[in-house]
């Protein structure tokens, strides 16, 4: 695949009116969403429950691409369609998370780095082969006492930018995730500030590794207060620092931007992603990819019940329609309770 193909696939993930469902929990993960509804996490239960997500009648209407997990990439519908086929039958962008996870990074308590370098070159090229068109990395930064440090933003960065130029060579869109977590009682121009750093050394490495930048989808958090702040700020002021400060580090040329939701409600991320988007002209699409924002309300109308599967399915395509306005400047909140 080119440069052109590679822009191709980019664009089609950020389309407008639609969005990308982070469906790529990791079994540790997907066990923990399933432990809130009382369902155990066995092979065939993740499987159903994906399967559900997948086959919502008229998803690709608002899902331009759906992040899977490796297992959930080998594995078929019921009726013995393999998942990559199903989505792309549908008009739907197969993704793979490629990292390993984060792990404490050594010598710098309280921080963390991504790892999954290893190897990736030969991964990327099975997962090509078995559709997948785009990948996902996922670096995660903690806002605390004295971290980030310069050298953990740093490491997370180039990790980032050696994926994503493995990604390119494979033929494989990058999703280039770097995550300021939520979690803390930190403020919003703490987070902006954080971010501020984080997102200038992700795209000096992504230069300095000669990532094609129209050939990539960032990631980022929006810039919010931490959970645990005293004095959360409201929606327009989340929306005009994440804006200022994407405004102020993302090149143009930069095809697409698909926010995390990062421990937000369903109904918070899709208000941010609507405001922003009526504040525009932007230079790329703003759009989504979200995880919990997405699956939260469909896991908890499904609880693990067969005769509950079309209610999950209900639920995730009400927040993937609401997400989809809000990515084309349509949403407003009266329509929470009009859907
Ligand atoms: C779906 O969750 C993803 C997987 O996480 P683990 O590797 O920890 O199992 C996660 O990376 C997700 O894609 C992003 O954080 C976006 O999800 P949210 O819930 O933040 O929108």
């Amino acid at each position: 695949m080119s440069f052109k193909d590679m822009e191709s696939v980019a664009q089609a993930m950020v389309a407008p009116g639609k969005g990308i469902l982070a469906a790529d929990e990791s079994n540790p993960t997907i066990k923990k969403r399933f432990d809130l509804i009382d369902t155990e996490s066995t092979e065939e239960n993740r499987r159903t429950y994906r399967e559900m997500l997948l086959t919502a009648p008229g998803i690709a209407d608002h899902i331009s691409g759906v992040i899977l997990y490796d297992e959930t990439l080998r594995q078929k519908t019921a009726d013995g369609v393999p998942f990559p086929t199903l989505l792309s039958g549908m008009g739907i962008v197969p993704g793979i998370k490629v990292d390993t996870g984060a792990k404490d990074l050594a010598a710098f308590p309280g921080e963390k780095v991504t790892e999954g370098l290893d190897g990736l070159r030969e991964r990327l090229a099975e997962y090509y082969e078995m559709g997948a068109r785009f990948a996902k990395w996922r670096a995660v930064i903690t806002i605390g006492d004295g971290i980030p440090s310069d050298f953990c933003l740093h490491a997370n960065a180039h990790a980032l930018a050696r994926y994503a130029a493995l990604c390119q060579e494979a033929s494989i869109v990058p999703i280039v995730e770097p995550e300021v977590l939520m979690d803390g009682d930190h403020t919003l121009a703490e987070c902006e500030e954080v971010t501020n750093r984080a997102l200038t050394e992700v795209f000096a490495a992504l230069a300095a590794h000669r990532v094609h930048l129209p050939g990539i989808v960032l990631k980022p958090n929006m810039v919010i207060s931490g959970t645990e702040c005293a004095d959360r700020a409201g929606s327009r002021e989340v929306a005009e620092a994440t804006v200022r400060c994407l405004a102020a580090h993302v090149p143009a040329d930069v095809t697409g931007i698909a926010f995390l939701s990062g421990g937000q409600s369903a109904e918070e991320a899709t208000e941010h992603l609507g405001i922003m988007n009526t504040m525009g002209p932007h230079p790329w699409r703003l759009s989504f990819s979200y995880g919990r924002a997405l699956q939260a309300p469909a896991l908890a109308a499904w609880r693990g019940k067969d005769e509950q599967l079309g209610d999950g399915q209900k639920a995730l395509l009400k927040r993937a329609r609401l997400n989809g306005l809000a990515s084309s400047g349509g949403y407003t909140v009266d329509m929470e309770s009009a859907a």
